[in-house]
């Protein structure tokens, strides 16, 4: 086939979607060329938005047919520049937001079928709507899609208690990188028929095709719930009152997310309205979630207790329990709104066994001073899960910008820790382009070897988003 101009190209297109439907114009492209965190932007050829999974399979057909590049985007709220073209050879971003209907919710069934565009924020809301409970919850919830969250295996606060995205997900529908449509939307929670091909699609960051629809777990509605915001001395301690915490409380232990005091000074200064839950200024903050059933009054009765029993062997410094919707919401702003107030440093997404995050923060700190006198490590996330963000700066603007010139030798320094304690360099935001040639360092070369396998068997063409993962 010859190649099509772009011009030909964009007409192609507005032939499958209709012309509204394929942006071209700078003013509209602009937002889907440049990464949240406005780290990557290169061009593509144009911005196409089908409308469904036929007009997505279509575009995907054409494009590869064509050797263009395909750049799957969901919410662009991304943090590793997976969903932003390179500009390393001819693109086009797919933007899915189009993609934006509620199936069907089947309450007897524990399932909803959403498809890819979907906000998150809207899928919980679904579920609330049903009488259900979907678990997914992070800070970019009202902007993040199902398609983006499933793609990057999206983590956020409840993994403690809920799992991952894959572990949300019971089937998937996808557009396979030659434009062929598998349809995978299979509600079942026991399907031992071969290999369980959905996995292959979560946590791929649309390098193996284009997830376009999913059936996702629904779980009861917590009738109840506490939340707490605890000092403690040091990241020691906030292991051991994770485990007394989940000894005694067990599965009502939803949420345990560590917050270093640099960070709520950094939300205090950012985040108009916040303000220090607690009177005194303390080293290090846990902030806890609980859910049961029963009593919001009897829960919290029941977490103090638990609380006042743990005071001494955990060393608890103070704490403060919401007594209301609008107090738990506060609390919870301060621990969303650090992403934004830290905004510029040098990233770590990483995790170890649980056991080993004190050490890990011992001694990346003290690894980091010693080679960057000063430097101000930005430390909080998901400690319930072993995973930190621990995102390195400077005292001032000027310095940073200097360490972030210098990132790849703080990444060094980081990641000997973590490959010293048996860790991941990423736990959540995956590879995208930050990582890609980092990973190579920390995957054996037989893991690279089946994943390079997996990528040539399913996108011989080497057309659905390239440059990222691999
Ligand atoms: P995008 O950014 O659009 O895309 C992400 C990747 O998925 C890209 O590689 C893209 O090509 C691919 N993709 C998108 N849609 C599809 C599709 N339908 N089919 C195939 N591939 C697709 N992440 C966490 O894990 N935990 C957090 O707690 C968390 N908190 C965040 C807080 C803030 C304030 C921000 C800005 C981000 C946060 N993130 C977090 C990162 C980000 O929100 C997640 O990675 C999210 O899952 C991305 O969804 P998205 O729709 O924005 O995807
Ligand atoms: C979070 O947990 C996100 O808030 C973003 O994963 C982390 O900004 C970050 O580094
Ligand atoms: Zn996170």
């Amino acid at each position: 086939m010859n190649p099509l101009s772009r011009s030909e190209l964009i007409d192609a297109l507005a032939q499958l979607v209709g012309s509204a439907q394929v942006l071209t114009e700078a003013r509209d492209l602009a937002p889907y060329f440049t990464d949240w965190r406005k780290q990557y932007s290169a061009n593509a050829e144009c911005v196409v938005r089908p409308a469904n999974t036929g007009e997505v399979s279509r575009v995907v057909e054409l494009c590869a047919n064509q050797d263009i590049g395909i750049v799957p985007q969901g919410g662009n709220t991304g943090l590793c520049g997976g969903s932003v073209p390179t500009g390393m050879r001819r693109e086009v971003v797919v933007s899915l937001s189009r993609l934006n209907r509620i199936r069907e919710v089947d309450p007897l069934n524990n399932t909803i079928t959403v498809e890819a565009g979907c906000v998150l924020a809207a899928v919980q809301t679904a579920a609330e709507g049903a009488m259900r409970f979907f678990p997914l919850s992070l800070a970019a919830e009202g902007s993040c899609q199902i398609g983006g969250n499933l793609s990057t295996n999206a983590g956020g606060v409840n993994v403690l208690r809920f799992g991952n995205t894959r572990e949300q997900a019971l089937g998937l529908e996808v557009v396979l990188p030659d434009g062929r449509v598998w349809n995978g939307l299979r509600g079942l929670r026991k399907d031992n028929t071969g290999y369980d091909l959905k996995q292959l699609f979560i946590g791929a960051e649309g390098s193996l095709g284009i997830i376009t629809a999913a059936v996702l777990k629904l779980y009861p509605k917590p009738e109840a719930s506490a939340t707490a915001w605890i000092a403690l001395n040091s990241p020691r301690e906030a292991v051991g009152l994770l485990a007394s915490l989940r000894g005694q409380l067990g599965d009502r232990l939803v949420a345990f997310e560590l917050v270093s005091r640099r960070c709520l000074e950094a939300v205090l200064v950012h985040a108009r309205g916040s303000s220090d839950p607690l009177g005194d200024v303390h080293p290090w903050y846990v902030l806890a979630e609980f859910a049961d059933c029963g009593s919001a009054d009897a829960l919290r009765a029941n977490l103090e207790r638990v609380l006042v029993g743990c005071a001494e062997s955990a060393a608890l410094r103070d704490a403060a329990l919401a007594h209301s919707a609008a107090q738990a919401r506060a609390l919870w702003r301060i621990r969303e709104s650090i992403p934004e107030a830290q905004f510029s440093n040098v990233k770590h997404d990483i995790s170890v066994p649980v056991s080993r995050l004190p050490e890990f923060i011992e001694r990346s700190d003290a690894a980091l001073e010693r080679r960057f006198p000063g430097v101000t490590p930005y430390t909080f996330g998901h400690i319930g899960d072993g995973n930190l963000h621990y995102n390195v700066g400077m005292p001032d603007a000027a310095a940073t910008a200097a360490l972030i010139a210098r990132r790849s030798e703080v990444n060094a320094v980081v990641y000997e820790v973590v490959d010293a304690l048996g860790g991941s360099i990423s736990a959540e935001h995956g590879l995208g382009q930050l990582k890609r040639e980092e990973i190579l360092a920390h995957k054996s070369a037989l893991e690279l070897e089946m994943m390079r396998a997996i990528k040539r068997a399913l996108d011989p063409r080497q057309v659905m988003n390239p440059g990222k993962v691999l």
